[in-house]
């Protein structure tokens, strides 16, 4: 392991462990806006990070959630979650996760997710694979849509919950079933795992999926947007797959798109 995966897993652990002991708490919950919950948990997690981050790392840039991070003149840029799946959190559903991705000149090198309510640790370095608590991790090898279990999200202020309801109507259709478990970091370790096939979501941030789109491609899978362009971290939809159903999903998106467009 990197020393930059190395101290990243290491911040992860600490962190973890202190989302666990608030979950247990009475807990106080703000609103950013209206359905989109902040706590004090994400507030301290995050603290708790970019100064550990600082610590070791002082030349890099930090882009964190909760606004705590920091710029610097420099090609590596940390991105933290320091909490995953908030609303979760809040409402006591042990979904939930801390995630950091270190990209390098835009590409994501390095990432960890951790949840600490199984204690299960995603991490991944750019050409070395990945790994849930030290063991290897590949995609599924599900072919056909109509055998794939699928994800998605519905992040707050997201403008476009129609087409998504309209994803997810079809593709509730087309395969097993769909999950929304509302934590997209762990969402994305689910493909790398092979739990899900595929998973994809309209609105996201950077933090929230830099360390999990490197989990997807170094256990094999492959990442785009929804009509099927490369992956930009700093774009807003991000589409995942086990490979083999890439194009399939793809397709339908293409028909929905084109429904509404009609
Ligand atoms: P969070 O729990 O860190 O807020 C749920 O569909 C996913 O969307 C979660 O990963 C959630 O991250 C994320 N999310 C929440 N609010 C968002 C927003 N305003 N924009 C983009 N993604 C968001
Ligand atoms: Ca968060």
């Amino acid at each position: 392991m990197s020393d930059y995966l190395n101290a990243a897993v290491e911040i992860a652990r600490e962190s973890g462990a202190l989302l666990a002991k608030l979950f247990t708490q009475p807990m106080e919950i703000t609103y950013k806006r209206r359905s989109d919950l902040v706590t004090a948990a994400d507030r301290r997690s995050e603290a708790m990070i970019v100064e550990r981050l600082q610590r070791h790392f002082p030349e890099h840039g930090i882009v964190a959630e909760e606004g705590g991070g920091h710029s610097a003149p420099s090609e590596y840029c940390w991105y933290v979650d320091p909490l995953d799946g908030t609303t979760n959190f809040a409402h006591g559903f042990p979904v939930f996760c801390v995630t950091l991705g270190l990209a390098c000149r835009g590409e994501v090198i390095a990432g960890v997710v951790y949840d600490p309510t199984r204690d299960d640790l995603y991490t991944a370095e750019r050409g070395g694979g990945a790994y849930l608590n030290g063991r290897r991790l590949q995609v599924s090898r599900t072919e056909k849509l109509s055998e794939c279990l699928v994800a998605t999200g519905f992040p707050p202020f997201a403008t476009n919950h129609d087409l998504n309801i309209k994803f997810y109507f079809r593709f509730t259709e087309l395969s097993h079933g769909i999950r929304r478990c509302g934590s997209a970091a762990l969402d994305l370790c689910s493909v790398a795992a092979g739990r899900f096939d595929g998973f994809w979501e309209l609105k996201l941030n950077p933090w929230d999926k830099a360390a999990g789109s490197l989990l997807v491609t170094e256990a094999g899978g492959h990442m785009s947007d929804i009509q099927g362009q490369p992956f930009d971290l700093l774009g807003d939809d991000v589409f995942a797959s086990n490979g083999l159903i890439h194009d399939q999903m793809l397709e339908v998106f293409a028909e929905i798109m084109a429904q509404g467009a009609k």
